[in-house]
Order: structure tokens, then sequence, then C-alpha cells
């Protein structure tokens, strides 16, 4: 492991690190093992609008917006830069504060973090209105302006990376960010302030608010000079958001839970599906919201299947996310991992078939949960209905397509759905009947900044990534000049 060198841990606001004006402060954990970390600022409402202050001075006054759009992607590339140099030391901020394996930080959370800071930088110049072919002596036209101040509010399974896709496509088109991390997992977001900052971000461009979400979050949803939220997290808290953006009518984009199906044929190469459903519902220790935590089998090959699901679950190596065979971390705190291990309680009381895991992996103080594969789910159980945010598979068996289509779409989520068949044609149409966002066809949970990304029915709405994501950062003006 390379040595952790921590962050300033003060709130970054108008490029200048402050305490939370009443000292607060809160531990950050390792999950792996349960000892403290560092201290953290705890920001308190007026830190919050302090933050905002900052920000909306950037936006009106401060040189961002109005820079040439070049320029504005020069810095973005620089700061994609900044973060890959840094990727040891950002990635093992993101194990430590997590506890999700070294090899997948290292290799997908921060490379996809400098690769969609790249993308979004390349955008920077190609965002430009049109001009309209309207009756009379006009010369009208648009311009796709920035929203204003951006407050950015993220959860703990992806630190850096979900801040990062929504702080590269508001600050592309020039808008400011009140950037609020997960309470739990604050590490790699204040380091990226701080590159921010090296890359040559004006101040008040980007800000790190750290602290609670009911407190520091909440404050930063009651301003009104906040034009736009983009959160990731519960559908619960997704909701209350909702209602107090309606105050001040601000833009949201809501990326919210879900509970996938993983849905495999019985002509699908099965090897290759195992492989699917395994990285489906235990990479990121089952912390994804698009975990495939529904595995839908067909009655052919069901029994084999999970013979050869609980084999390869059993042969994941668990424990110290430093460990280079480590293939399943420790969850990201002893509540929630309290929370998984309720909910398999629930699935063994409500009759599901335990096949392997079902308990607390006790590895020194970790938050260890054994992966865990129960078989003969209904779709009425609750780990049939709700997301449980840990490496817990519900596996079910169907006998058409019909079949199969209905059980993944009765369901109130649609973040996203795997299909695993080698009939191309059964791929497209059941690829089109599937109510979800992202539709993985024999792969799964594969991302890239350019594939627009976000939620049907209650998994959310808007889009991350991509050039989708770029409309939800701007607002469209028209400009009519009488040219009599
Ligand atoms: P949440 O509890 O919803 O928290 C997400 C963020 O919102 C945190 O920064 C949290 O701060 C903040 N927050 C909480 N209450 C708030 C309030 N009243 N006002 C403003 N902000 C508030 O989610 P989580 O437990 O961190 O993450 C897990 C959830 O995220 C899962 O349901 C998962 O499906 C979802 N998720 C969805 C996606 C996509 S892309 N759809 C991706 C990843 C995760 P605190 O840390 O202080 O609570």
């Amino acid at each position: 492991m390379t040595t952790p060198v921590f962050p300033n841990t003060n709130l970054l606001i108008a490029g200048e690190r402050f305490p939370a004006s009443n000292g607060a402060v809160h531990p950050t954990i390792n999950p792996a093992t349960a000892e403290k970390l560092i201290d953290v600022a705890s920001a308190t409402a007026e830190d919050a609008r302090k933050a905002v202050d900052a920000a909306h001075n950037a936006f009106r006054h401060g040189p961002w917006p109005g820079l040439p759009a070049t320029e504005r992607g020069r810095i973005l590339y620089k700061l994609a830069d900044l973060l890959e140099t840094h990727a040891d030391e950002v990635a093992t901020l993101e194990s430590l504060d997590n506890g999700k394996p070294f090899f997948e930080s290292r290799r997908i959370d921060v490379p996809l973090a400098v690769e969609a800071l790249r993308y979004y930088a390349g955008w920077a110049n190609k965002v430009h209105g049109e001009v309209l072919p309207v009756r009379g002596q006009f010369h009208t036209y648009t311009r796709h302006e920035p929203l204003g101040v951006v407050a950015a509010i993220t959860p703990w399974n992806f630190p850096l990376l979900l801040s990062v896709y929504k702080v590269a496509a508001a600050l592309t088109v020039g808008n400011t960010v009140v950037l609020k991390p997960a309470e739990l997992t604050p590490l790699s977001c204040l380091r990226f302030g701080e590159l921010g900052i090296e890359a040559g971000l004006p101040p008040g461009v980007l800000n790190i608010l750290t602290g609670k979400g009911s407190v520091a979050g909440q404050a930063l949803l009651e301003d009104p000079r906040v034009a736009k939220v983009a959160f990731t997290g519960s559908t619960p808290v997704g909701k209350s958001i909702m209602k107090s953006a309606a105050d001040t009518l601000k833009r949201l984009s809501l990326e919210l839970g879900g509970k996938s199906a993983n849905i495999v044929f019985g002509d699908a190469d099965l090897k290759a599906a195992v492989r699917g459903a395994i990285n489906g519902i235990f990479y990121g220790k089952g912390e994804i919201c698009t975990a495939g935590s529904r595995l839908l089998l067909h009655e052919s090959i069901h029994d084999e299947f999970v013979e050869m699901l609980k084999t390869t679950a059993e042969g994941m190596k668990q424990g110290d996310p430093f460990d280079p065979k480590t293939r399943i971390g420790a969850q990201v705190s002893e509540a929630h991992m309290n929370s998984i291990l309720a909910y398999i309680a629930q699935g063994c009381d409500q009759g599901a078939r335990l096949v392997t895991g079902g308990e607390r992996n006790v590895i020194g103080n970790g938050f260890f949960v054994k992966p865990t594969i129960f078989d003969n789910v209904t779709p009425g159980m609750t780990i049939a209905q709700e997301e449980i945010f840990g490496p817990v598979v519900a596996v079910m068996k169907f006998s058409s397509d019909d079949d199969a289509i209905a059980l993944a779409n009765d369901h109130m989520y649609g973040l996203a759905a795997g299909l695993w068949t080698n009939d191309l044609r059964r791929a497209h149409r059941l690829s089109a009947r599937l109510e979800a966002g992202t539709v993985w066809v024999n792969t799964y949970n594969f991302y890239d900044p350019a594939a627009p990304f976000g939620g049907y029915k209650q998994s959310g709405f808007g889009r991350e990534l991509g050039m989708h994501a770029l409309s939800e950062y701007t607002q469209t003006k028209t400009v009519w000049i009488d040219l009599n």
C-alpha cells in the first residue's frame, strides 16, 4: 500500500481552507479495521451559505463562465493529468475510506474519473447555439448558457467517481460548484479539490463542503442562489431533496436506487454469464446502484448455474483491500453491515434457501459480509423488493421470455438490467421491453464517459455522462435582433 497522505481536512471555500464555523469535526473510519483514519470538518449551515457565496461570486464576478471555452477545457485536461499522476495516492485514500479493494479503486474508479474529466474537457468548446430560420427581418439565435451555482451531493460508494461525473460536466459549460461528498467518505474529494486549485481553477469555482447531508446538504437545498442540484444517493433522500428543491424551483437530476435484474437464458454462454453474475453483485461488495441483485435464471440451466455461482463465490478472497488477491472488501460502515445482515435474516425467515454466505466474515474488527446467495426467492420477499446494497443476490427462476420480462419489470426501480443470450433477435427484442435506463447484453457493469447513465421509474431522472448530461447543466436563451 502507498503510505497514505491525507489531504487537508478543512472545508475548501473560495480557494481557501476553513474549519467548520463551530469547530465541529467528524472522524472517518477505515471499514476494513474499524480504526479512525482522521477527523474531517463538519460543515454547518452557515458554512454552506459561505460556500454558496463563494460559488455565486465566482459565477457572477469571476473569470470562469466567461473564459474562452478552450481555456476552460485546458484547465480540466490539466486536472485530469494531475489526477492521473496522483492515481496511487487518491486510490489509496478511496480504499482506506470506503473499504473497496485497491485494485478496484486504482484500476476502475480513478482511471474512469480521469477519462470523464478528459471527455468533458473535450466538450468545452463544442457546446454552442444555433441561428434560427425565423419569420421576418430578424437575426435570431440561441445560446446554451450555464445555470450558475450547482450543488453536487454524492454518496459513499464511488466517492470520487460520482463526484467527478457531476463536477466535470458542470464546469465544462461554465457553472461553479459546491460539492458535498458523503460524510463517511470525504477524503478523495478533498484531495480532488486540492488538485483543482493546482490545475488552475479560479477561487470559488469548486468548493468542497464536508459534513452531514441533513445539515450542510439541506442548507444547500434551501439556498435560492443554488440553481441546480445534482444528486446521487438513496431513493428516500432523493424524494426529500425533490420536495425541498421545489421551494426555489431548482433544476434537479436524481440518480437513485436500483434492484436490477440480471437475466440468464438457456442459450447463454454459462461460464461468461456466471462471471457476469458474480461481477454484477459482488463488484464493489454489492454497494453499487446497478448491482444485479435479482438474478433471473431460465429453468433449464437453473440448478447447474446456482452450483457454478456457489463455487465461484466461495472462491473469492475477502479481506484486506490492499492485498492484491482480495476481490471483495469491507462494507462501508458497521451500521451498513448490520443493515445487510438484517436483510439476510429476513431472507431466511421468509423462506428463501441460503446457498452460501449469510453471515459476517470475522476478519479483525472489519465490517465484512460473506458473499451471499439466496435461491428459491419469490418476488414478494423483502430481499427481492428492497435495495440491500450489499453482497447478497436473490435468485429466481423463469420459464419464458414473457415471464422474465414480467419479473424484471414488475418493480418500482428501473436503473439497469442484464441479458445473457446468444440469440441476437431476443437480445434486441427484450432490450426494448426492459424498463431500465441501461441494458447490458452479455456483459455487466460496464461504463464509459460517452455512454449516458440514469434511471427509469423510481431510480430517478436526468442523465449523467455522454453529451446528454450537458443539457442538464445548461439553459437555452433565445436572442432576437431586429435587422430593420
Ligand atoms: P444517501 O443516504 O441518500 O446519501 C447520499 C448523499 O446525500 C450523502 O452525501 C448524504 O449525506 C446526502 N444527504 C442525506 N440527507 C440529505 C438531506 N436531507 N439533504 C441533502 N443531502 C442529504 O445515500 P448513500 O447511503 O450515501 O448511498 C447509497 C444509495 O445511493 C443507494 O440507494 C444507491 O442505490 C444510491 N446510488 C445510486 C447511484 C445511481 S447512479 N443511481 C449510484 C450510487 C449510489 P450524508 O453522507 O451526511 O448522509
